[in-house]
């Protein structure tokens, strides 16, 4: 038999190269990952800023043939929507928006560990809306409740911590305690809201009469069932990325439309046919330190 040297040593080379050499593992190294905003999504936001725009219309509409005194609820509420129609306009043209870069680690068995770049849109402005509006609508409950100085600053001051932490676990990078550690402060402070409202405000708004009181507890049963979506949103969507950002731009959307709109004309309708929810905290909210609002008698025959 001939044998061909050529061919021999090729297959004494490939026979080498099996027995000595374990498969060689392959490491794919993965791309950058950004999760954005489609089309989708800028249309929901474009949206909720004419809901808002037109909710700001009626609900100023609504205080033209209310008297001064019963205004303060209307005052409060349109620059609610007012708010955020401006951070809608905002994010509907791509402003209020920056990418927070998180590195997710990747274990494998017979390699080192790799590690996958995501770059994630975090949308501020919602935080920016949030910190004007969630105080703002806490206040009107407050009002209505009608609680001390006191425990509205406590109420208030604790929503300002729990929106501010809550931006800063939104930045937070993962793998040290920074991100979940932000959210859990910001989750204490949201308790201490509840608190505030459901023991001290249920109980001062009991007071002012059974009107109120079961006013308050629906609406503000109805707050606490929304408000707490918030957090659970947060968690899927910005928290463990299991939401794109379409869908989290349309959750918080509709959680928004009815915290804001459907949240402040059931409130101001009510007020309307409600004389025990006026706010009675002297004649500041009405007439002014000078008194200048009561030249205006007329507005207010029923003098409240
Ligand atoms: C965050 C994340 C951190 C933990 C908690 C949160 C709560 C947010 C809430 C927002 C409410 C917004 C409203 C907007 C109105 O339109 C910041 C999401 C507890 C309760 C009512």
């Amino acid at each position: 038999m001939i044998i061909d040297p050529v061919q021999a040593l090729a297959t004494a080379t490939f026979e080498l190269a099996k027995s000595s050499v374990a498969p060689i593992p392959s490491v794919v190294p993965s791309l950058p990952e950004y999760q954005t905003v489609t089309e989708t999504g800028t249309r929901t936001l474009w949206v909720v800023f004419v809901l808002m725009t037109i909710a700001a219309i009626v609900f100023s509409g609504l205080s033209w043939n209310i008297p001064i005194a019963k205004r303060l609820y209307h005052v409060i509420t349109t620059i609610i929507v007012v708010t955020a129609a401006i951070s809608y306009f905002a994010m509907a043209t791509g402003h209020g928006i920056a990418y927070n870069h998180v590195v997710e680690r990747e274990s494998h068995k017979h390699v080192p560990d790799t590690t996958h770049d995501i770059y994630r849109q975090v949308f501020w402005a919602r935080y920016v809306d949030w910190s004007i509006t969630t105080p703002l609508l806490l206040l009107d409950l407050c009002l209505l409740a009608g609680m001390n100085g006191g425990n509205i600053l406590i109420a208030i001051v604790a929503d300002l911590i729990m929106i501010l932490t809550g931006l800063f676990a939104a930045f937070g990078s993962e793998g040290t305690p920074q991100k979940w550690g932000w959210y859990t402060i910001a989750c204490i402070a949201y308790l201490v809201i509840i608190w505030q409202l459901a023991y001290h405000g249920r109980a001062t708004a009991q007071a002012k009469g059974g009107k109120v009181g079961k006013f308050f507890a629906a609406i503000g049963g109805y707050t606490l069932v929304l408000w707490t979506l918030y957090p659970i949103i947060w968690g899927i969507a910005d928290g463990s990325r299991k939401m794109s950002i379409d869908e989290e731009i349309i959750a918080y959307a509709v959680l928004d439309v009815l915290a804001k709109g459907v949240f402040g004309a059931w409130l101001l309708f009510t007020h309307a046919s409600m004389p025990e929810s006026n706010v009675e905290i002297g004649g500041f909210w009405s007439q002014g330190l000078s008194g200048e609002g009561a030249i205006r008698v007329g507005d207010d025959d029923e003098g409240a």
